[in-house]
C-alpha cells in the first residue's frame, strides 16, 4: 500500500439484516489481532475505536422493505463524517462491519474526495436490491443500488449529494446468489460481474488482472474494496449471517488480495459480515484478517 498510515474504524452495527450477532465483528477481528498484524508488516496503525450507536438495541421494524431505516441512516451518516475525517489526516480508512448495509456510509465518505471511485465488490450476493425487488428487506441487500442512486430516496440522499458511485466503476467478484431484480440491473448498467463461473473458468489471477485493467481504463481516482466475508465458501468463513456453498476458497482470496496489493491502487478497504455467533472459535474474523496481511503485503518469505 502506499499510503503507510492506516485508521481503524469499527462499526458494530447489525440493522441491516434480521440476525443479531455481526454487530460484534469488529470486537471479533480486534480480538484476531489485526492491530498488531499491520503493525508487524510496517504500518503505522491508529484504531479509532467504534462509532457509537445512539439507537435502541431493540429492532423496531417500521417499514418491511427497508428494516430499521432510521438506524442505517444513523450509521451511515457517523460512518460517512468519520471517514471523511481519516481522508483529512491523509490516512487509509478500513473499517470493520458490521453487516454490509455499513457500506452507504462508507462510500458516502469516499466519494466526498473521489468523484471517480472504483469499486471492487467481493461478495457472494450482488447487493444491488431496492425496496421493490428485495426478497428480505433487509439493506445489507441494497448497498450498492443505493450508492448508485437507486432505490429509497432518504438513503439515497444521505449527505445530501447522489450518486456516490458510478455502476460503470463496479467490479463484483465471487458472485453465486443474484435475485432477478439484481440481475436486471446489472444487464441494464453494464455491470461487470465475475460469477463464479468466470472465476472457475479463468482463475483468479485472470479475474483480478482483467479487474485492475478494466479500473485503470475507467481512469478511477482510487479503489475501494468492499468485502464481504460470505464471498468465500463457508468452509472456510462459516461465521456470516448468509452463507452460501459454491464459494471462493482460502488460497484463491489470499490471492487475489496479494496481487491487489501489488497493483499499488487500493485506497481504502473494508471487511464485513463477520457474525462470531455463527462463528466456530473466530474462524471467521481470523480469515479476515490473514486476509488484510495479505492485502497489506505481508510476505510468505
Ligand atoms: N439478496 C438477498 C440476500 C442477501 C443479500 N446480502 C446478503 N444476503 N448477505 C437479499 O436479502 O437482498
Ligand atoms: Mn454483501
Ligand atoms: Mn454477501
Amino acid at each position: 500500500m502506499k499510503n503507510n498510515k492506516i485508521s481503524i474504524i469499527g462499526v458494530p452495527s447489525d440493522y441491516g439484516q434480521h440476525r443479531r450477532g455481526v454487530d460484534m465483528g469488529p470486537s471479533a477481528i480486534r480480538y484476531a489481532g489485526v492491530v498488531e498484524r499491520l503493525d508487524r508488516i510496517g504500518y503505522e496503525v491508529l484504531d479509532e475505536g467504534d462509532i457509537l450507536l445512539k439507537h435502541d438495541k431493540v429492532k423496531k421494524v417500521q417499514d418491511e422493505q427497508l428494516k430499521n431505516l432510521d438506524e442505517v441512516i444513523e450509521v451511515s451518516s457517523q460512518l460517512s463524517d468519520k471517514i471523511q475525517d481519516v481522508l483529512g489526516k491523509g490516512r487509509f480508512p478500513l473499517i470493520l462491519g458490521g453487516d454490509h448495509s455499513i457500506a452507504i456510509g462508507t462510500l458516502t465518505g469516499l466519494g466526498t474526495k473521489y468523484k471517480n471511485l472504483g469499486v471492487i465488490w467481493y461478495d457472494a450476493h450482488a447487493d444491488l436490491n431496492t425496496p421493490e425487488t428485495s426478497p428480505s428487506g433487509n439493506i445489507h441487500g441494497m448497498p450498492l443500488a443505493v450508492s448508485c442512486g437507486l432505490g429509497d430516496e432518504r438513503l439515497v440522499n444521505i449527505a445530501g449529494y447522489a450518486p456516490k458511485i458510478k455502476p460503470e466503476n463496479i467490479i463484483i467478484i465471487g458472485a453465486r446468489s443474484v435475485d432477478p431484480g439484481e440481475k436486471e440491473l446489472i444487464k441494464k448498467h453494464g455491470i461487470k460481474v465475475y460469477s463464479m463461473h468466470e472465476i472457475d473458468r479463468m482463475g483468479m489471477t485472470k479475474v483480478i488482472e482483467e479487474s485492475i485493467e478494466y479500473l485503470k481504463k475507467r481512469n478511477v481516482d482510487g479503489v475501494h474494496l468492499s468485502l464481504d466475508l460470505d464471498g468465500l465458501d463457508p468452509l472456510y468463513t462459516p461465521g456470516v449471517g448468509t452463507p452460501v456453498p459454491g464459494g471462493i476458497t482460502y488460497r484463491e482470496s489470499h490471492l487475489a488480495m496479494e496481487m491487489l496489493e501489488e497493483s499499488g491502487f487500493i485506497t481504502s478497504a473494508e471487511f464485513v459480515e463477520v457474525n462470531p455467533i455463527l462463528d466456530e472459535r473466530n474462524k471467521t474474523a481470523e480469515v479476515a484478517v490473514a486476509l488484510m496481511g495479505s492485502l497489506f503485503g505481508e510476505k510468505l518469505v
